[in-house]
């Protein structure tokens, strides 16, 4: 007994022993290494758009990994959540007034403040543009664009057509876009060459060719801030050629409508880069044509025009003679 409880103890020993020389060892090693895992990591996490779960999709998805794409879907669904939850329950304290046809709400700044902790948490250098706290300063190259509500007046008014927008540029690139409509249950995403998706089915935009059977949208964003130059001359203009024009009061429902053909085209003036980011890279991954009123890159500050390749030149013709008439984009 005593042989076996001294080898025992020896054993024990030996074995302790062993493994505080390995423990050592181990720190010692640690000593070296610990700085360069640290480094990895953070290469990892700042270039974590590239690590993708299967390494076909470094080459099928642009560099844009199915985790990234995963956690966009994931983040927007949950934000819009929120949105669900307290539209019900709105009181008339929560809304502010921006002016009088400006409205923010406490949801709005919530859910962007969700919608940045958790991009923070897993992109700390990543800059990020949002629509109620503007734009951190951290001089990434990655860059995501946040509309927390688009279309707060019909979040304000118990209606379905708002959104929440987020958008993800490189090097001014849009790379990736999600726009989701809690209430319709219709979350849209594009990936840079990689296509557009309504509830991760493909979506193209519709062949209409005429404007007699094509329905738009419009929005009147500019009205609210009391400009002298409004959209009511384009409307007056291009409604009665149409089969019949929406406003549904978010432009990201409205491009990402265009994307998947429930719409034919759809133009706006005044809008702000969260309005239209994520809906814009969706409409051009749905084979649809996105340009300023002049058919130029430069949307959405020289107005926005989204439509079928048929239709869009001619959208464009008829806003391009507007505007040169009235010598203003906006
Ligand atoms: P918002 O709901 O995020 O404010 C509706 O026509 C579109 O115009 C929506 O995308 C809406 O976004 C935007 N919008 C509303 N008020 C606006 C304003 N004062 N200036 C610019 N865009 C506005
Ligand atoms: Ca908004």
């Amino acid at each position: 007994m005593t042989t076996i409880a001294k080898t025992g103890t020896k054993v024990n020993n030996t074995v302790k022993s062993q493994a505080g020389q390995d423990n050592a060892k181990y720190r010692q090693k640690n000593i070296f290494l610990a700085p360069c895992v640290v480094a990895f990591k953070k290469l990892c996490l700042s270039k974590s758009i590239l690590i993708c779960h299967n390494p076909q999709d470094k080459y099928n998805n642009n560099g844009i990994g199915a985790n990234l794409i995963s956690f966009l879907k994931n983040l927007i669904t949950r934000a819009g959540e929120i949105c669900i939850k307290n539209q019900t329950s709105l009181k008339p304290d929560d809304v502010e007034f921006k002016n009088p046809k400006d409205l923010v709400t406490v949801t709005d700044k919530q859910v962007e403040l969700f919608i940045i902790q958790e991009i923070n948490a897993q992109f700390p250098e990543h800059d990020i543009l949002g629509e109620e706290t503007g734009k951190s300063g951290r001089s990434s190259s990655f860059l995501w664009i946040i509309d927390p509500i688009d279309g707060t007046t019909s979040f304000v008014h118990g209606q379905p057509f708002y959104s929440v927008s987020i958008a993800l540029e490189k090097d001014g690139q849009t790379i990736l876009g999600a726009v989701y409509a809690p209430v319709l249950g219709q979350l849209f995403h594009g990936e840079m060459g990689r296509g557009a998706f309504l509830n991760d089915l493909p979506i193209h935009v519709s062949a209409t060719k005429e404007f007699g059977s094509a329905v738009m949208a419009t929005g009147f964003a500019c009205l609210r801030g009391g400009l002298e130059q409004n959209n009511l001359t384009h409307f007056n203009k291009i409604v009665p050629q149409l089969r019949d024009i929406r406003r549904y009061g978010s432009a990201a429902i409205d491009l990402c409508y265009v994307a998947c053909g429930k719409l034919d085209g759809f133009w706006e003036m005044n809008l702000n880069i969260y309005d239209i980011a994520a809906g814009a890279l969706i409409v051009k991954e749905a084979m649809g044509k996105v340009s300023n009123f002049a058919g130029d890159e430069g949307y959405p500050e020289n107005g926005i025009v989204a439509a079928n390749p048929y239709l869009h030149p001619k959208l464009i013709k008829m806003l391009d003679q507007d505007t040169q008439i009235k010598g203003v984009y906006k």
